[in-house]
C-alpha cells in the first residue's frame, strides 16, 4: 500500500487481522490532517503552487494521505487549518476557512471544541442562510483553528474526502484525498464473491489549472469560469514521473508512485479515485478491468454475489467517482498463444520499420520494448534501439486517460494522466511489486 496512513487503534486488544465483521469490536481510527500550502514538481521543470492535506506530523504532500480503516470503526479526523493568507493580514483577502466532506458515509458529526460537543456537520454561509451566500457544505475550520469530524465506517470500499468550502476552488487547489474501508477479510475488498485480490494499488486522477494557482499564490481571486487545466495527474504526478518509484529526490512532495507491476495471473485490485471537474475515460491495455464496485458500493444484485461486476473497455470516471477494478494478465486466455516463451523455436524478433527509425524521428518501439512478443525473452534490436531499458524481457502496457488532451504537460506530450503496467517475468524480480 503506498502512502497510506494507518488507523491508530485506541481500543485495546483489537487486531487488524480480525476475520469476521460480527466479532469486530467497535474500535476507533484517529487521523490528524492539516490543510497547508506547498509546491509540486512537473516533468517539464514547472513548480505548481498547491493546497493539500498532510499528516499533521508530516511534511507537505499531494495528494493527501490515504486514510485506511476497518469496517465498523469510528473514524475521527482532526483538521487544522494552516492555509496561508497570501496578501498578509492587512490585504483585502483573508485566509480561507477549510472543511472536510466524507461522501458515502452517514451521520457525519462535527466538533469545534476539541471533541467535547458534537453536532451533525452542516453548511456554512457567508451571510445569513441564503443559498446565494452558501460557502461550505460542511462545518469549517477558521484560519488557525482545529476542528473534528467523526463517523462510523459502515460499509467497506473506496471513498474520497475533500474540502467542502468553495469546492470549485479548493478541489482544484488540491484539498483532496482517499479513504479505504476494509472488510477485515484478508485480501477481499467487499463481502461479495469475486472481490478477492492478490495485492492492491490506489490510482488517483486529478488535474490543475496552473494559472489559477498562480493567482491564488499572488493573493488574487480564483476565476471559476476561466478554469482551463494544463496538467493531468495520476497520484499527483504527470507522466513520465508516474513510473518513478514512490520515493525519489526530485519529487519530495509527491510520494505516491503510479507504476503498476504484476506477474501473470495475479489479481491486481486497482482502487481508482478521481477529482477535478472533468470526466476521465481510463483505459488499460493488455486486458480490461473487471469493475467490482462504484463509489464504495459493490456491483451485486443481493450483496453476496458479485454478479453485476462488469468488464469494460474504459472506466468512465466522473468527478468525485471511485471505482474498484481487478486487472489480470493471463495471455493464454487473452492472446491464444504461449506468450510465456515456452515455444522458443518461434521467436518473434521485430525490426523497426525504416519510416519509424529515421534520424529525424528515431522513436523505434520505445526504450522499454523487449523486441519480442514472448514474456521473459529479449531480442537485441541493435541500431534500431541503441538505448534499451528493458531488463529481463518484461512487458509494459499503458493505463491512461483516453482523452488525448490529458496526455500532455502544458502542451507537450506524451505526459499527463498516463500510468504504466509492468508485466513481470515469473521467477524474476519485479521492481515495484510488493
Ligand atoms: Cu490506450
Amino acid at each position: 500500500m503506498r502512502g497510506v496512513m494507518k488507523r491508530m487503534l485506541t481500543a485495546a486488544g483489537v487486531s487488524v487481522g480480525m476475520l469476521l465483521m460480527a466479532f469486530t469490536p467497535a474500535s476507533a481510527a484517529v487521523f490528524n490532517l492539516t490543510a497547508d500550502a506547498g509546491e509540486i514538481s512537473m516533468p517539464d521543470g514547472a513548480q505548481i503552487y498547491m493546497w493539500s492535506f498532510r499528516d499533521s506530523a508530516g511534511g507537505f504532500r499531494y495528494p493527501g494521505p490515504v486514510l485506511d480503516v476497518l469496517v465498523g470503526d469510528t473514524v475521527t479526523v482532526n483538521l487544522t487549518n494552516a492555509l496561508p493568507d497570501m496578501d498578509g493580514p492587512s490585504g483585502p483577502m483573508s485566509a480561507d476557512a477549510v472543511s472536510l466532506l466524507f461522501p458515502g458515509h452517514e451521520n457525519v458529526e462535527f466538533s469545534s471544541d476539541g471533541g467535547v460537543t458534537w453536532a451533525p456537520t452542516g453548511p456554512a454561509y457567508t451571510t445569513g442562510g441564503s443559498k446565494e451566500s452558501l460557502r461550505s457544505l460542511a462545518g469549517e475550520a477558521a484560519p488557525g483553528q482545529t476542528v473534528s469530524y467523526r463517523f462510523v465506517a459502515a460499509k467497506p470500499g473506496t471513498y474520497t474526502y475533500y474540502s467542502g468550502t468553495y469546492p470549485h476552488k479548493h478541489v482544484d487547489m488540491g484539498l483532496v484525498g482517499a479513504i479505504i474501508v476494509r472488510t477485515g477479510l484478508p485480501n477481499q475488498a467487499y463481502f461479495t464473491t469475486g472481490s478477492n485480490y492478490d495485492y492492491e494499488v490506489v490510482q488517483f486522477y486529478s488535474a490543475v489549472d496552473p494559472d489559477q494557482h498562480k493567482r491564488i499564490k499572488a493573493g488574487l481571486p480564483y476565476q471559476n469560469s476561466a478554469y482551463l487545466p494544463q496538467y493531468w495527474f495520476v497520484n499527483g504526478r504527470a507522466f513520465p514521473d508516474t513510473i518513478a518509484p514512490d520515493t525519489v529526490s526530485y519529487l519530495p512532495n509527491q510520494p505516491m508512485g503510479a507504476l503498476l507491476a504484476l506477474y501473470p495471473k495475479e489479481r491486481l485490485l486497482v482502487r481508482m479515485v478521481t477529482f477535478d471537474r472533468d470526466m476521465h475515460p481510463l483505459h488499460s491495455h493488455g486486458n480490461h478491468l473487471m469493475v467490482l464496485a462504484r463509489n464504495g458500493r459493490p456491483l451485486s444484485s443481493d450483496g453476496v454475489n458479485g454478479d453485476l461486476a462488469i468488464e469494460e473497455y474504459t472506466q468512465t470516471m466522473h468527478p468525485g467517482d471511485t471505482q474498484d477494478g481487478i486487472f489480470t494478465w493471463d495471455p493464454p486466455m487473452n492472446f491464444g498463444f504461449d506468450v510465456y516463451g515456452g515455444d522458443v523455436t518461434q521467436p518473434v524478433p521485430v525490426i523497426v520499420p525504416p519510416e519509424h527509425n529515421s534520424v529525424n524521428i528515431n522513436v523505434g518501439f520505445g526504450q522499454l520494448f523487449s523486441g519480442t512478443a514472448y514474456l521473459g525473452h529479449k531480442v537485441d534490436l541493435g541500431a534500431d534501439a541503441p538505448i534499451n531499458l528493458n531488463a529481463m524481457g518484461e512487458m509494459y502496457v499503458p493505463f491512461h486517460s483516453h482523452f488525448e488532451i490529458e496526455l500532455q504537460n502544458e502542451g507537450v506530450g506524451p505526459g499527463g494522466m498516463l500510468a504504466v503496467i509492468m508485466i513481470c517475468v515469473p521467477g524474476k524480480p519485479c521492481p515495484g511489486h510488493p
